[in-house]
């Protein structure tokens, strides 16, 4: 493809949405009420179709943060607490309770807008767990984006969504980021996104290890696939601090097309047990106390949960087994009356496939193939490879400014909420770190926090950016190389994937997975790592950095791919660079440091990092964790 056919489009706006997930679509429905008010523009970018992109893609069977303030069962303080021990002690307070305190709201906003949600017969949700509420969700996406289109419609010619746009870098002017720019994948067009503030929320990062699916199953994993490390990417190479980048997530999930454990384990009361029926959680449960005071806390942290079922796979204790039928049994076995206990049967087979039917279809189909009945058959789970995900049980994104009146100090609070340590970009959802457990519902919450917050910023400093053409034309130049290096070279061999002058993404991207698996600790190393694995993966990602000017994309599609796996590039390096500087062990099950095995008081704090765009050089930076509570 010739660059010189490609259209450049500017456009200019006042607050700029990349992404359209959950926090997006928060941010877009909060924003356009200001907006409306202040007369500003808001614009939202997305690489895919908003109704079916991101983490909520196929939907979801749960909304996993509710506090149900009024009905006075929880405090905002309790969550915090219960975020606090999941994370192994590691976590940001003040950013936890602002979204805590107005989740709730947000959820009230989906149920309006016709989220069907589980409720008893007086009519009160119905809780999976105690955070957790049963949600029929199969289009909670579709309803969510709907609303957040209709806020940005509601706007006029001052609100607009683009769709199918990827977004490569952030554009910079000294240390205030001035907008983004990207291309369509659809189209030969080049989009120069101008801005007086910019809310970065491309979600996580997944296919940065090796996942354990191959061949046919390739690209199937937990994670969405379509979420590829683009949030750490445009704040690292903004040049804003990170948090948390070594926290990494590894799921349970039912083995293989990764259906979700939580349904099974809070709401069926459900057990797993390694092959000959030991419930490792109480064989074990002594293991535990080497990481007190959170292994001891009640429910046990998510990284501990995943580390004494590994030690069960290391002793050749496996396949490990949730027992769905045991559950049922044992629920339908409560009811004395016949005829209601065979009815309670049905209504349990059939919450276990929408269970999976509401989010992960594969997993309902894994059932089908394997002849799986869940009232009478066991079901295999196991470890995911890992992601990088901060609104679930992971932590890592930007070090962002806390809410005024919860900060603890100025390094916690710098002015707007939820902007990062470069001015005019914030962060929130996945991008944003150390706030982990905000979910789906907790990522809209922050993304209406943030959204609104940005455009604060833009009142304040009315004035528009410059952008010199020359700079356009550099970036535009930069993020399109790989179409002109494929279309130099694409002659020089037989084989268009295999040329000595290029290297297409797929292959990089295999590359880069093979790397972080053996030498990062990922899922065929059993999650273990040390300070001369990690040394020499770094190494190896220098040379991956070398190559990765060499990207050769031969269409639109693969030129996207190629800047994904620049973005998963960085993502990697950041965390192998965290997990170096981290010299403890705190998240067994995570990952595990070999060289040091235990948990230190010395490192109850948070290891960031910064990228020095003046200098090309990384900075570490070891912040204090100041409690609330
Ligand atoms: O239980 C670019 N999550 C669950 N949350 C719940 O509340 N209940 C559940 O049941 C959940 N389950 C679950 C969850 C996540 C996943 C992956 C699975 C199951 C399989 C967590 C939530 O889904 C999650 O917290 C939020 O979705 C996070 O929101 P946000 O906005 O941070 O991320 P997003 O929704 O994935 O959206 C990202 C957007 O960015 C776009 N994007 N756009 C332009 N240019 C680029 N380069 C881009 N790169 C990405 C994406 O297209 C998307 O629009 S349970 O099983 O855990
Ligand atoms: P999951 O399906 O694993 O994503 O879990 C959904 C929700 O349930 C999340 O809030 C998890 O933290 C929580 N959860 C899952 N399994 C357990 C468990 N065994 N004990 C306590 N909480 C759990």
């Amino acid at each position: 493809m010739n660059i010189e056919n490609f259209e450049t489009i500017v456009v200019e706006t006042d607050l700029l949405i990349l992404g359209g997930g959950m926090a997006a679509c928060g941010a877009a429905f909060e924003a356009s009420y200001w907006a409306k008010k202040n007369n500003l523009k808001v614009t939202l970018v997305d690489k895919a179709a908003m109704e079916r992109s991101g983490a909520v893609a196929m939907g979801l069977s749960a909304i996993n943060l509710y506090l149900g303030l009024k009905n006075g069962k929880n405090t905002v303080e309790d969550y915090v607490n219960y975020v606090k021990t999941d994370l192994m002690g590691i976590i940001r307070d003040d950013l936890v309770a602002n979204i805590a305190r107005h989740v709730d709201s947000s959820v009230h906003l989906f149920e309006k807008w016709g989220l069907p949600i589980w409720k008893d017969d007086d009519g009160n949700y119905i809780n999976e767990g105690r955070w957790q509420i049963m949600i029929h969700g199969e289009s909670y996406k579709n309803i969510v984006s709907e609303a957040a289109k209709n806020a940005l419609k509601e706007l006029g010619e001052n609100g607009r969504y683009y769709e199918r746009i990827f977004i490569a870098e952030p554009i910079m002017d000294g240390d205030r980021c001035i907008g983004a720019a990207g291309f369509s994948v659809r189209e030969n067009k080049f989009y120069i996104f101008k801005a007086k503030s910019v809310l970065d929320t491309m979600g996580g990062a997944v296919h940065v290890f090796r996942p354990r699916s191959v061949g046919e199953g390739l690209g199937r994993s937990w994670y969405p696939p379509f979420n590829s490390g683009a949030s750490a990417y445009f704040t690292l190479k903004a040049g804003a601090e990170m948090t948390c980048q070594e926290v990494r997530f590894v799921p349970v999930r039912f083995k293989d097309s990764y259906g979700p454990v939580g349904a099974w384990f809070l709401l069926f009361k459900s057990k797993a047990t390694n092959a000959k029926g030991e419930d490792y959680m109480e064989t074990r449960a002594a293991e535990l106390e080497k990481w007190a005071p959170y292994g001891t806390a009640k429910p046990t942290p998510a990284n501990l949960r995943n580390y004494l079922m590994l030690l069960e796979l290391e002793e050749g204790n496996g396949p490990i087994y949730m027992h769905t039928e045991e559950a049922i049994k044992k629920l339908v076995a409560e009811i004395p009356d016949e005829k209601e206990a065979k009815r309670k049967l049905k209504e349990l087979e059939s919450e276990a496939w929408e269970d999976f039917l509401d989010m992960t279809i594969s997993q309902a189909l894994n059932w089908a193939a394997h002849n799986i009945e869940p009232e009478n058959t066991p079901s295999e789970i196991s470890a995911c490879e890992p992601y990088f995900i901060s609104s679930h049980s992971g932590a890592s994104g930007a070090w962002i400014s806390g809410p005024k009146d919860l900060a603890p100090s100025e390094d916690y609070h710098w002015g707007y909420d939820n902007m990062t340590t470069r001015k005019g970009l914030f962060a929130a959802g996945d991008a944003s770190g150390a706030s982990s457990h905000k979910f789906s519902s907790g990522s809209f919450t922050e993304g209406r926090i943030a959204g609104k917050s940005a455009l604060v910023f833009c009142v304040d400093n009315p004035d528009s950016v410059n952008l010199s053409n020359d700079k356009i034309n550099e970036l535009k130049q930069r993020i399109l190389q790989p179409l002109t290096t494929f279309e130099t070279h694409k002659n020089y061999a037989n084989d268009e994937d295999v040329n000595p002058n290029f290297i297409k993404p797929k292959m990089f991207m295999f590359r880069l997975q093979k790397i972080m698996d053996e030498y990062a600790g990922g899922a065929s190393v059993n999650f273990k790592t040390s300070k001369p694995l990690l040394e020499k993966g770094l190494e190896f990602l220098q040379y991956m950095k070398e190559d990765a000017e060499k990207l050769a994309a031969k269409d639109l599609h693969e030129l996207m791919r190629a800047w994904e796996n620049v973005h998963r590039l960085w993502q990697a390096e950041s965390h192998i660079r965290t997990m170096l500087f981290r010299e403890e062990t705190r998240w067994p099950g995570y990952y595990f440091r070999t060289d040091y095995p235990e948990m230190k008081d010395e490192w109850k704090a948070f290891a960031n990092c910064r990228w020095n765009p003046e200098t090309g050089e990384w900075e570490m930076i070891k912040r204090e964790i100041k409690e609330l509570t």
